[in-house]
């Protein structure tokens, strides 16, 4: 039986330049996988823990107590799992750090391991990532959806430095056949849309945030930033609400303070605030908002369903943590769930969390970090998970642009079979 023979991890930096991990399992045939961690910046209160140095290495950033759990303990219990089990593996890795959140050992150690030993597990068994992750861990046929990109074109909140409240702005290609073709689509409205900023605020617009969409440099409100992507939309020869829709990702909990959000130089109730999303909703082709409401207002969420048709994603709100999930369920408080692996610390659990969500009839957004990695994973795992949504950011910046080659390099392996979602975006991962 294949065994693991050595792990080890080292400290990197992520694309904001603060440390993270990079961690390679070594398989008794030589076979190496690789994991690279990414790190959240608008990050929830109920998130598993990152383990940080703390002092004043690196701004008390730096990771090598989570670099040296992995190298020693981690190392030590792996040496007995069996790798082409992933249930197996993650089940180790939990029971070494049961506390809550992984906070001994830290979420980031754990999490690499856990994605690194799947890569190697599929590497031996000369199969790619994503065909691994859904024949043998999740286990499901091979039938393959690819999914329409959520690019993040406009960076606002603790993305970028402006005057925007709402953290992303973002296009969905929807009227495009293939992904090739909604990738091309996603990159020809975000030059475009580069261009028209430019030539009405000036050279600074230029700029981008951490997730590669435009600092938002001029734009004052809300409505001004979509209003641009719509107009963007058009120009680059594209139909807003045929062939691309809009979605925001409010990242609500940084603009709450003492029950009122302050947003476009007002402070509003929920209520308000609703009503403002609302009002979107009639103004433009927006069709997704994540995190409308402070990550513990599952009332607010609720209410916000019950009133719109569009999609209403959580993720402050549930942290990918199957727990979580269950009760926003139970409540109704959103019909999509986004899924960060970092957000829980295992793959297992993560695969867990996006199956409930799909039992209960809501939709799974697979989702980068705002501070990432040239690591792919997240592409598999959407591939895998058959999710119909990938939110990577802009098609700009090689931590955001690798995520979308990579689903280019898996729709050529696939030699073009597989689905795209289009316009069915929501609902075609029933088909999967
Ligand atoms: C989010 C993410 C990713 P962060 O809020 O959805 O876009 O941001 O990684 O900073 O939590
Ligand atoms: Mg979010």
């Amino acid at each position: 039986m294949v065994k693991i023979t050595r792990i080890r991890a080292l400290e990197i930096l992520d694309s904001r330049g603060n440390p993270t991990l990079m961690t390679k399992v070594t398989l008794s045939d030589g076979v190496i996988g690789v994991a690279k961690v990414p790190s959240g910046a608008s990050t929830g209160i109920h998130e598993a823990v990152e383990l940080r140095d703390g002092g004043t290495r690196y701004g008390g950033k730096g990771v090598t107590h989570a670099v040296k759990n992995v190298n020693t303990v981690l190392a030590e219990v792996m040496g007995s799992v069996n790798p082409l089990s992933q249930k197996d593996v993650d089940e180790s890795l939990l029971k070494a750090d049961p506390s809550k959140g992984k906070g001994k050992l830290g979420a980031n150690a754990i999490l690499s391991v856990s994605m690194a030993t799947a890569v190697a597990a599929a590497v031996h068994l000369k199969m790619e990532l994503f065909e691994y992750l859904r024949t043998k861990v999740i286990g499901k046929n091979a039938k393959y959806l690819l999914p329409v990109p959520l690019s993040n074109v406009i960076n606002g909140g603790e993305h970028a430095g402006n005057e925007l409240a709402i953290q992303e702005f973002k296009i969905l290609p929807i009227g495009a056949k293939t992904y090739p073709e909604g990738l091309r689509c996603i990159s020809e409205v975000y030059h475009t849309l580069g261009k028209r900023m430019i030539k009405r605020y000036g050279r600074m617009a230029k700029h981008v945030g951490d997730e590669g969409g435009y600092c938002g440099y001029g734009l004052k409100h809300t409505k001004n930033a979509l209003e641009e992507i719509v107009g963007a939309v058009e120009e680059a020869g594209y139909s807003p609400g045929r062939d691309v829709v809009l979605g925001i990702d409010a990242a609500a909990s940084a603009f709450f303070k003492e029950g009122k959000y302050t947003i476009d130089g007002k402070k509003l109730d929920a209520s308000e605030l609703l009503e403002m999303y609302l009002d979107l909703e009639r103004t433009f082709p927006l069709q997704t908002v994540e995190d409308p409401f402070d990550e513990e207002a599952f009332g607010d969420f609720a209410e916000y369903v019950k009133e719109t048709k569009i999609q209403v994603i959580t993720d402050d709100l549930t942290v990918s943590n199957p727990e979580i999930v269950k009760r926003a369920i139970k409540e109704k408080a959103g019909n999509a769930l986004l899924l960060k692996v970092n957000q829980i610390g295992s793959v297992t659990e993560a695969i867990e969390a996006a199956k409930i969500a799909n039992d209960a009839g809501w939709g799974v957004v697979v989702s980068h970090r705002s501070g990432e990695t040239g690591d792919t994973f997240i592409s598999d795992l959407s591939v895998a998970l058959g999710t119909g949504q990938l939110k990577s950011g802009a098609p700009a910046r090689t931590d955001r642009v690798e995520k979308y080659n990579r689903l280019l390099e898996i729709y050529d392996l696939l030699d073009g079979k597989c689905g795209y979602p289009g316009s069915k975006f929501r609902t075609d991962w029933r088909n999967y």
